[in-house]
């Protein structure tokens, strides 16, 4: 298979989790995001995904699948072991809370292009970018953080790595990157310290892809 994405993309980092989770080979294509005007921009780039954004999988049949968690979903039922969403009804609408929670409510919100419109189109300065990025930042990780108070054990839900995990790790990465104060947040924390140990996680952070600090 053939991964196109960033290796600063929270999209583009959840498919790596879950390809490694899976025990997947893939190759890492680069598309960046900020060069050349941004080459998710390009005829060659859009082709593969018409919405201009990273990631994009191709699988080995050569087909070429968009959305990262319509992705995840294809390799959980591809390779069924271990399953990133649980099989009975309840336990799955809890996981695909969680993740949609990160995938869905926050990130799209934060993603670059928005970000360039409010600095570059609405010409508001950085620190309102910072302020945009802190105050949903902050929104989302305590209603996730709530959440948790219920669903955790080792992990997000339980003690086992489900995609709201996989979810979870790169808005925390990015919270990271913008210096969000995450003492509010100690089940958020402590979820993160387990992941941070597997290899699967690690191997997939931004600062490993062949594409870091580009
Ligand atoms: N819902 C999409 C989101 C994809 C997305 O937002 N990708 C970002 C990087 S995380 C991107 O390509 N941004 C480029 C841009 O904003 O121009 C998914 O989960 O795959």
């Amino acid at each position: 298979m053939k991964l196109f994405g960033y290796w600063r993309s929270s999209a583009s980092y959840r498919v790596r989790i879950a390809l490694n989770l899976k025990e997947i080979q893939y190759e890492t294509v680069p598309v960046h995001l900020l060069k050349d005007g941004g080459q998710q921009k390009t005829d060659a780039y859009a082709a593969l995904n018409p919405a201009q954004l990273v990631p994009t999988l191709i699988t080995d049949d050569g087909v070429q699948l968009n959305q990262s968690l319509a992705i995840i979903e294809y390799l959980d039922a591809l390779v069924p072991s271990p399953a990133l969403v649980p099989k009975d009804p309840l336990g799955a609408a809890v996981v695909r809370t969680l993740a949609l929670d990160m995938a869905a409510d926050l990130q799209p919100i934060t993603n670059l292009r928005v970000l360039q419109y409010l600095t570059g189109t609405l010409k508001q300065p950085e620190a309102s970018k910072v302020a945009w990025i802190h105050h949903w930042v902050s929104q989302a990780f305590g209603a996730f953080e709530k959440r948790l108070e219920t669903t955790a054990g080792r992990y997000c839900v339980g003690d086992t790595v489900t995609l709201a995990d996989v979810c979870l790790m790169p808005q925390v990465y990015n919270a990271e990157r913008f210096a969000v104060d995450m003492t509010p947040y100690p089940r958020i924390r402590a979820v993160v310290a387990q992941l941070r140990e597997l290899p699967a996680f690690i191997q997939a952070s931004p600062e490993l892809q062949p594409d870091a600090n580009t």
